[in-house]
């Protein structure tokens, strides 16, 4: 069996060796404590964790663990992640400790990936290779059923590819599930039918561990086109659940609300790397890594890696489509493409629904924006002949 390969950013406290403090790390993590033991016999030894090169970073260091890949149950997502990244974050002498990348063996992962990935997802908007433009309806919550839906018309109609709900908005009484999910897709299929577009809609069916497949079931047969889950919040598990429901073939948009409170210090926590590389193995089509432009800390450096690992090979399964939001507008779109390329899907909520003329001009001004950097024409002379981009770009500016 192939082993899994941890790379650890971390800080010892004063007077604390980096040996030290990565071994102590290694040990909590595998096959020891605090202290010796007498109860460590020698055939538990294959299970230890071994320290890599130590390499000094920032006020830090770099290490490796190899962890043996007999440690892991293979498909067992909590207790791969108890062991990945576990109770080194509260170790006293180590002031800092981030996980920054995991190299999974083949061995422990025996799961599909996404069913759809960018070329499916592709496929089923009827794209070939621009970006695609997304929308959160907006306001975030308080929209009844009806308008809605009407919301989702306007932006549909305007041009863009995918209408998803917002992270808080999941069966709540002023909007059930129920009656919001066959009112939107009505809409969509209007405008399939004046437009011979195919419109996707991802329903958020974030909602506890025991009856999420069961909504995921319930929004198939309502008609969905795409499955929307909170990850962080829902927990690794909710994807690989509703990935692998035998009965549900529907691709699956990732949010990753709250992730900020794990990924967001350089020094402490989990890089959204390990999580891009989760979330594929598990099979989200779609996934949340962030803007170069937008309104969201980002480290463009990290960014590129991250969407690195939804698309390069990784084993036999396919890529995630990586979703740039949060502050978007079209007036950051060329920076958003010249920096993470065209295998990106760019979605504006405010920098839509917030356009001077409404949600249907600032869907089309986000597809001009991106038609604009397709072409490689600055969006400003694109604005000179297309005035839905001309008023985008007078109320946001060009980032
Ligand atoms: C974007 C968004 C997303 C953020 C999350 C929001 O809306 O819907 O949740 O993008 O950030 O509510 O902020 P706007 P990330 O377009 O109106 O900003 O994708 O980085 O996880
Ligand atoms: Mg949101």
């Amino acid at each position: 069996m192939t082993d899994v390969i941890a790379t650890y950013y971390f800080r010892p406290r004063e007077g604390v060796t980096p040996e030290w403090a990565a071994q102590a790390i290694a040990e909590e993590q595998t096959t020891g404590t605090w202290t010796d033991i007498s109860t460590r016999q020698t055939y538990v030894h294959y299970l230890d964790g071994v320290v890599g090169e130590i390499r000094p970073m920032g006020g830090g260091y770099t290490c490796t663990i190899r962890y043996p890949a007999e440690i892991f149950e293979p498909g067992n997502i909590p207790q791969y992640l108890s062991v990945l990244a576990g109770n080194l974050f509260g170790l006293s002498r180590i002031a800092a400790v981030r996980l920054m990348d995991v190299e999974f063996s083949r061995d422990i992962v025996p799961f599909k990936g996404p069913k759809f990935g960018i070329e499916g997802v592709r496929k089923l908007a009827g794209t070939v290779d621009r970006p695609h433009v997304g929308t959160i309806i907006k306001p975030k919550v308080g929209l009844n059923p009806k308008d809605t839906a009407a919301v989702a018309y306007e932006a549909a109609i305007g041009g863009v590819d995918l209408i998803k709900d917002d992270e808080t908005l999941t069966d709540q009484t002023f909007c059930p599930l129920g009656e919001r999910l066959p009112l939107i897709m009505e809409q969509l299929d209007r405008v399939k039918s004046e437009t011979g577009r195919n419109v996707l809609y991802a329903v958020n069916i974030s909602t506890a561990g025991d009856k999420i497949v069961q909504r995921a079931r319930e929004a198939a047969r309502m008609g969905a086109n795409m499955l929307m889950i909170d990850v962080i919040v829902c927990g690794f598990d909710a994807v690989r659940a509703v990935a692998q429901e035998p009965g549900i073939n529907l691709p699956i948009h990732v949010h990753r609300t709250m992730h900020a409170a794990i990924t967001r210090n350089p020094e402490h926590g989990i890089a959204m790397r390990p999580i891009c590389r989760l979330v594929r193995m598990l099979g989200g089509d779609q996934l949340h890594t962030g803007t170069v432009s937008g309104k969201m800390e980002h480290d463009v450096t990290e960014l590129r890696g991250d969407n690195l690992a939804l698309t390069e090979p990784f084993f036999d399964l396919k890529p995630t489509f990586p979703v740039a939001s949060g502050g978007l507008h079209p007036g950051g779109v060329h920076k958003e493409v010249s920096m993470l390329g065209r295998d990106i899907i760019l979605q504006a909520g405010g920098g839509i629904h917030g356009h001077p003329d409404g949600t249907r001009a600032g869907a089309t001004a986000m597809r001009q924006a991106v038609d604009a950097a397709v072409a490689g024409i600055s969006p400003a002379t694109y604005a000179e002949d297309h005035p839905e981009l001309k008023r985008a770009l007078d109320k946001w500016g060009i980032a």
